[in-house]
């Protein structure tokens, strides 16, 4: 067999896609019983450090350290833009910003993600699976891009963020033309979503996403869960208000922890949590602009930019048995690798447009000797292509670019003050100095060279 043959053009040339079967869902990755079932939560700029075990945070998150006591800790998971709507398209699609050209965080209204490239829930239909997104979706606020025509069967929440209202705290004008709508299944449930709606979004989210599970037991389903909180306005409902003694940051964490012990629960009274593959982690690092409403990293500066503390996020996983308990992966993966892993595990072709993302499972499973087959991951921050990662996480490479830095955060909901600032070219080692402090161009040439031309590729693929 071509060894460079991918999944697909194997599938293809054997006869054995899903879809050329007609027969979906056929080749369970697993070998044996039912396919797995996937479920995605995807916090809204959630800080590295705002949950035990990855930071101390001063509320409880009793929930969220279960999952990782159950499964594998991962400290180097990358999304590619840490902004809104480009990192949720890379994860549903698979594909870099450079190629979908999903940049930033989309207005109400925008087109968002082209059809053209297929969703995960796309790709997890054509295997058979049921499929559900409830949350804030924020790729697409058209006919032919809401989660109805996405490959998504069941849907609701938002199309885009929660602060895109007529109470936006710097621009309420321009948002007050557009009412927030709450969606339920392509349809408006509520025509202009309030100040008394917003305390119940994590939890009507939640309770969407428990239901779907005790009716989907007996079939394999994608339970996409992209909650709308922490993004500011930070609302909680009744039952956390002032429980975290930590201000509203920590109750709205805190009902985020307590709904993913619901969906935990959920499984297991379902029976199906030994076949199910849970992730948790966040589309981008905190917006630190809102102070005591953002979370916090420990990474160089925060959401907005191509540094760690925007692009790292905390990210676990759980599959029992397949994925060790308690463990820890310092390996670097990026959020474009979940499709085509999902895909693999599930049996479903991979998309027919190109992707960027590979499938995982061998590095994400701790399968001795398994390599990042990426030689390097892109970064950008909205259409500003910035630099690169190495594929085995060590170093990472700045073209020079612009970012924002905080210089006075906000409190209570108000945003604070950025300057723009600048950075050379810069090589960071990301093992000895993940703070990325101090360019160690000129004492490893080579390296930098070699990074220099993955983003000249990248570049030149892309942006030109
Ligand atoms: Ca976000």
């Amino acid at each position: 067999m071509n060894v460079n043959l991918n999944r697909r053009d194997f599938l293809r040339s054997a006869g054995l896609g899903a879809a050329a079967l007609g027969m979906p869902g056929m080749l369970p990755a697993a070998g044996k019983g039912k396919p797995p079932n996937f479920v995605i939560i995807f916090l809204d700029d959630s800080g590295y450090s705002d949950f035990r075990p990855f930071g101390q945070p001063a509320y409880p998150t009793p929930n969220v350290e279960r999952l990782a006591s159950q499964g594998c800790r991962f400290n180097n998971f990358y999304v590619p833009q840490a902004v809104c709507s480009a990192s949720r398209s890379a994860l549903l699609s698979g594909c870099y910003p450079g190629r979908t050209k999903v940049f930033g965080a989309h207005p109400p209204g925008a087109r968002g993600l082209d059809p053209k490239f297929a969703t995960m829930g796309e790709v997890l239909k054509t295997g058979g699976y049921r499929t559900a997104v409830f949350g804030k979706w924020h790729i697409g606020d058209q006919p032919d891009t809401r989660p109805p025509a996405r490959g998504f069967d069941e849907s609701c929440g938002l199309m885009y963020s929660n602060d895109m209202w007529e109470f936006h705290p710097e621009n309420p004008k321009a948002y007050s033309k557009f009412p927030l709508h709450f969606w339920e299944n392509g349809k408006v449930k509520i025509e202009r979503v309030t100040k008394e709606h917003q305390p119940m979004l994590t939890t009507w989210y939640t309770e969407h996403a428990v239901d779907f599970i005790q009716r989907n037991k007996s079939n394999p389903f994608l339970l996409y869960v992209p909650q709308s909180m922490p993004h500011v306005p930070l609302f909680r409902s009744e039952k956390f208000k002032d429980k975290s003694g930590a201000g509203v940051y920590g109750d709205v964490m805190m009902e985020i922890d307590w709904s993913v012990g619901e969906i935990a629960k959920s499984l297991k009274s379902a029976g199906v949590e030994d076949r199910t593959l849970v992730v948790f982690t966040s589309d981008n690092g905190p917006w630190i602009s809102y102070g005591n409403h953002a979370g916090k990293t420990p990474y160089r500066e925060a959401k907005g930019t191509g540094f760690d503390g925007g692009t790292r996020s905390a990210c676990l996983m759980r599959y029992p048995g397949r994925i060790k308990a308690g463990s820890v992966s310092k390996r670097a993966l990026c959020s474009v690798d979940l499709l085509p892993t999902i895909a693999h595990l599930a049996g479903a072709a991979l998309p027919k447009n190109p992707i960027d993302g590979r499938n995982l499972w061998d590095l994400i499973s701790g399968k001795r000797g398994a390599v990042n087959p990426h030689e390097f991951y892109p970064f950008c921050t909205g259409p500003n292509f910035e630099g690169v990662i190495s594929g085995d996480g060590r170093w990472k490479l700045h073209l020079p670019h612009e970012y924002r830095t905080l210089v006075e955060a906000g409190r209570d909901g108000a945003a604070g003050k950025y300057r723009q600032a600048a950075i050379e070219l810069s090589l960071f080692d990301m093992e000895k100095d993940p703070l990325e402090t101090t360019n160690v161009i000129g004492k490893f040439p080579e390296v930098a060279a070699r990074l220099k031309g993955y983003a000249e590729q990248h570049k030149r693929e892309f942006y030109s």
